[in-house]
């Protein structure tokens, strides 16, 4: 028999079809307009179809959603504090018409759900930002997505279930609400407290768990998002490998690891009250609420969005009404002296205690520097520097940019041979006339082709990186815009070392080894970058090298001096 708790409403909602319903949307799809739902929609519909946001049964209506910003609360008076809508583009919205079904579809088309639309209304974004998030600062990370990636209408109605989201990691992790009441039944588990979190799981948060365990003599649901987290999050294949490790030192059956593939708004209080609510429809009997649960950080004048204790205050106002218990905390520190982690207010004034903050955690692992032992466990540390290798060993582009005969290959050569003479990295040159040849040989130098050739090149520097090797470039790449875009595609994975080659068009012209300077004065070819097409000239280059009078060697020996005081050789 089941000891979990009563899903939220009643009831635990399932939206999929049974097989004769499944055959009749399926036809039913042939002839109605599709919506391609985004990523972060996506998880809203997965968590829709499995029953995690029971009671509804779809995507909000215009009425409902009004009711969920001004009072917390469905229609029916239920609580329910995050609106759960579906947003498509104005294009989209007069294309489609209430009373009209339409096909789901995940961004390959694959084909998920069928919507009934019963309404579709434009986005008062400024008023959502207000009742939901209590600010419209955009550099909220949930008011930065409504205002800036959220369509500008929203279309509500019932929900029908073809196929769940397809994921193919981590599959035996991601239970669904049924299946999680069934795993804690056939462990005779009775109470079951739920922890939510999006950071991988250390001692503080470990002793945090323990402590709610023998307070409420439950055994702990461990539920991750693995949806949609704060941008600048471990990413959680790195955080699941840590649970993993982690669950390992909790006493043998006392836990259970399961995924949530929910997309946090990162709206504090609201939140936590939306994730004791889903947690009670995974059967929780209990859910742990921190000190800052679902907190987006610091606003625009660098002071948190929501005061500190304030999702624990919202929830206790809710205590009667809400059906799963809330267990506050404080934060969890530690004192060397006992070796334990207790917490904060259990300390006394002068004594010595520690913490770490996420990003200190980030600035010591970027900076390959020891990670303390009473912070995390070893197996843990271990992931978070295979995931985070401190600079020496991430991976970076070299780019050169600069004008045809400025040296740009030469040097890039000898860089080349420098970073295989260290050996600790794998090295590929993308020189203009490679990859003219091996990847861009259909086009040719008009602006568009040029943009395009560069953003190629781009592409492979930017997976060379993230694969940790060494891309060394030496295209002209002579516009900024695409320069600046690779830069952001790059960055993201590594190092970017961008080297203008400056050395004048003169001297390239009096040297014309291809001898495609005389041509083009003749007349014989158009379009020479310098001669009768531009070449804008970066701004703040991380390196400048002139080779009019100093050997590529020397010109390189810049380059790798500077990548020595970004820490990216050693
Ligand atoms: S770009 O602008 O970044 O796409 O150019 P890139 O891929 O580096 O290709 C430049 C090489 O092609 C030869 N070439 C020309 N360059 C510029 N403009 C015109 N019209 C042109 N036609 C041919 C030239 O030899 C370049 O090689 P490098 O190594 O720069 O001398």
């Amino acid at each position: 028999m089941s000891h979990s708790n009563t899903p939220h409403g009643g009831e635990l909602v399932n939206l999929m079809a049974d097989e004769e319903r499944e055959n009749v949307l399926k036809d039913l799809s042939l002839h109605i307009p599709s919506i391609a739902v985004s990523e972060r929609r996506l998880c809203d519909l997965e968590l829709l179809m499995n029953g995690a946001f029971s009671p509804l049964t779809g995507f909000m209506t215009h009425p409902e959603y009004e009711s969920v910003l001004d009072r917390m609360r469905l229609q029916d008076n239920t609580l329910w504090p995050i609106p759960i809508c579906l947003d498509v583009t104005d294009v989209e919205a007069a294309q489609l018409e209430a009373g009209q079904s339409a096909a789901l579809r995940d961004p390959e088309g694959f084909m998920l759900a069928v919507m009934h639309i019963e309404e579709i209304w434009p986005v008062d974004k400024e008023t959502e930002a207000r009742c939901i998030y209590g600010t419209n600062d955009t550099t909220h990370p949930g008011v930065d997505h409504l205002f800036h990636r959220t369509s500008s209408h929203y279309i509500g109605g019932r929900v029908e279930g073809i196929n769940m989201p397809l994921h193919f990691d981590f599959k035996h992790l991601r239970l669904t609400p049924l299946e999680v009441r069934a795993a804690c039944a056939k462990l005779g588990w009775r109470n079951i407290v739920g922890f939510q979190t999006r950071n991988p799981l250390h001692r503080a948060q470990f002793e945090m768990t323990l402590r709610a365990m023998r307070e409420t003599r439950a055994n702990l649901l461990l539920q991750p998002v693995v949806g949609h987290t704060k941008p600048g999050d471990i990413d959680y294949f790195t955080r699941v490998r840590c649970y993993q490790k982690a669950a390992h030192h909790y006493p043998p059956n006392m836990m259970l690891l399961s995924l949530l593939p929910l997309a946090m708004r990162m709206a504090g209080p609201r939140e936590a009250l939306w994730h004791a609510l889903i947690r009670k429809n995974y059967g929780c009997t209990h859910f742990i609420v921190g000190r800052d649960h679902a907190g987006p950080g610091v606003n625009k004048e660098r002071k948190p969005f929501y005061e500190s204790y304030a999702a624990q205050k919202l929830l206790e106002q809710y205590k009667d009404e809400i059906g799963i218990k809330i267990i506050p905390f404080e934060e969890m520190v530690y004192i060397p002296g006992k070796e334990q982690y207790v917490p904060r207010s259990e300390t006394s004034e002068d004594a010595t205690v520690k913490t770490l903050s996420g990003t200190e955690l980030r600035t010591l692992l970027r900076a390959g520097l020891e990670i303390p032992d009473w912070f995390t466990f070893e197996e843990v540390i271990e992931e978070l520097r295979n995931a985070y290798p401190p600079k020496h060993k991430q991976g970076f582009t070299v780019f050169h940019t600069g004008l045809s005969g400025s040296g740009k290959s030469t040097v890039a050569q000898v860089l080349v041979s420098k970073f295989l003479e260290m050996g600790d990295r794998p090295v590929t040159l993308l020189d203009g006339d490679i990859v003219r040849r091996h990847l861009s040989s259909e086009l040719g130098f008009s602006k568009e082709h040029r943009d395009i050739n560069v953003r190629r090149i781009g592409f492979v520097a930017s997976e060379i990186t993230k694969n940790r090797g060494i891309a060394v470039c030496a295209p002209i790449a002579p516009y900024t815009l695409s320069r600046r875009q690779l830069r952001e595609m790059i960055e993201q994975y590594g190092g970017f070392i961008e080297v203008h080659v400056a050395t004048p068009l003169e001297v390239c012209e009096k040297r014309d080894r291809k001898g495609i300077y005389a041509k083009a004065r003749a007349g014989l070819i158009k379009g020479l970058t310098g001669i009768d097409d531009p070449y804008e000239v970066p701004e703040t280059p991380e390196v400048s090298v002139d080779t009019t009078d100093i050997t590529p060697d020397e010109a390189a020996q810049e380059v790798l001096l500077e990548l020595q005081k970004q820490g990216f050789i050693k």
